[in-house]
């Protein structure tokens, strides 16, 4: 029996989700119009005024916000409330250039943590769940994100942070923890560690997991749902929207429902622009239509997938994404071919590794250099030079085939690729430094 969490918001009629939607899109572009002259003067420039967004077919009249606004506008000039009205901040982990600091009130705060408890009902949480939240807790959305949306159906909520993998599993088993928030590259890590310890699937009483942060392929779930014996599901979000939960996976497993009566979904042609019809790859773009310190229209979230409007067997009528395969500042262009490591992954964990790898890319004498480190999993540990150089042929070849381009495989011994305890460090791209 399928549960939910707002069941007469998430299983309103379109019609209904699109009169909400309109009402809110008007009132919020009203808002920022008014107390936001950045983007005042970006919707001036466009000879736009609030009376012209009546609804959501008005939207593509809008200009688009994107990272490089907010690092102009940094910290304040995007603020929509006043600074009293707000009540926390949360940052991402952006390693170039100046952090993105989002703005919360007290209703933000509210909605987010709704989103979050969406998605754990959807994964099957109650307030007889023991909720264990590994995601970093701090100036990281994930910790605080799940950790509100366990608190508000009632769960058991163990706020662990990453980090310290054998006490996370001496929790999960001492305090008989049902449902774990992680990485998926965490999550990994934590089966790995387990079956170093000795401990199966029927060692651990949990049973779903809710992984989201970096992109993750359907062969990396179905490698932690085996080691871990329980059900995964995929979330998304972005701290200039929030932080997890604009879109979450139900028991379908079969995309990611978004918010809508918060987030207005749109996809891009991310070179021209042009909104792309229904079913088309594309640069997703979100309007939040009702945060108030930090209201977002229109961001272009650089991240490329499709949406389905298409009837979804669990009843909520909210569309849903397809997993993101990366975003489009994480394509590679090797030698003029877009690789994404996710594509890289797939073929990976389809030959038996896991998805422990590092692509390095340099530039020697003007040609790219393209190669990916490999760990071999410690069943199939050998340091027969012959075999090595067998099997890294062999997955060189099958790399060929997904991306077109050869790269050099070399594989290594386990564990010497560090370990992530949030967002996994997959590329090094020596041609930036
Ligand atoms: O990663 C928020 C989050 C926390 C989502 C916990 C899910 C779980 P940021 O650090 O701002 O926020 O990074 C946002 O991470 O634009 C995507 O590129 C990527 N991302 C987030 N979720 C997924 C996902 C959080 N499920 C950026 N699949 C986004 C693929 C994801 N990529």
């Amino acid at each position: 029996m399928e549960h939910y969490y707002q069941p007469e918001i998430e299983c309103a009629s379109r019609e209904q989700l699109k009169r909400w939607q309109s009402q809110r899109l008007a009132a919020q572009v009203r808002r920022v119009w008014e107390n936001v002259p950045y983007y005042r003067r970006k919707m001036e420039e466009k000879g736009i005024a609030p009376e012209d967004i009546r609804g959501v077919e008005d939207l593509p009249k809008l200009p688009f916000l994107s990272k490089a606004d907010l690092r102009d506008a940094y910290p304040y000039g995007l603020l929509g409330a006043p600074l009293k009205d707000c009540v926390r901040i949360h940052s991402t982990s952006g390693t170039t250039g100046k952090r993105v600091v989002a703005f919360y009130t007290q209703h933000d705060i509210d909605l987010w943590e709704d989103c979050c408890a969406r998605a754990l009902t959807a994964a099957g949480a109650t307030n007889e769940d023991v909720v264990q939240v590994s995601y970093g807790y701090g100036l990281f959305t994930g910790g605080a994100g799940l950790d509100g949306g366990s608190h508000k159906l009632g769960c058991l909520t163990v706020p662990m942070s990453s980090g310290n993998t054998d006490r996370q599993i001496m929790f999960i088993r001492d305090l008989n923890a049902t449902i774990l928030c992680a990485t998926p590259s965490y999550a990994a890590y934590l089966g790995e560690r387990m079956r170093e310890l000795g401990l199966g699937p029927e060692d651990i009483p949990l049973k779903a997991g809710i992984f989201g942060a970096e992109a993750w392929s359907e062969e990396m779930r179905r490698g932690i749902e085996a080691t871990l014996g329980i059900k995964a599901y995929d979330i998304y979000g972005l701290t200039e929207l929030s932080g997890p939960g604009v879109a979450f996976e139900c028991a379908a497993q079969a995309g990611m429902h978004i918010n809508e009566d918060h987030f207005i979904p749109e996809i891009i042609d991310p070179d021209t622009g042009e909104v792309l019809p229904e079913g088309e790859q594309g640069e997703l773009v979100i309007t939040a239509v009702d945060k108030e310190a930090f209201p977002m229209l229109r961001y272009r979230t650089k991240d490329i997938c499709s949406l389905t409007y298409e009837k979804c067997p669990c009843g909520r009528t909210h569309v849903r994404m397809t997993k993101p395969k990366g975003r489009s500042d994480d394509m590679l262009i090797i030698r003029g071919v877009n690789v994404f490591p996710s594509q890289i992954e797939t073929v990976l964990l389809q030959h038996g590794y896991a998805a422990n790898y590092q692509i390095l890319v340099d530039r020697v004498n003007n040609t790219d250099t393209f190669e990916v480190l490999v760990e071999m999993t410690p069943e199939m540990f050998t340091d027969s030079v012959g075999e090595i150089q067998q099997l890294q042929k062999t997955l060189s070849l099958g790399l060929n085939s997904m991306l077109g381009i050869r790269p050099k495989v070399t594989l290594v011994a386990p564990k010497t690729i560090a370990r992530s305890e949030g967002k996994a460090v997959r590329v090094i791209d020596k041609r930036k430094i």
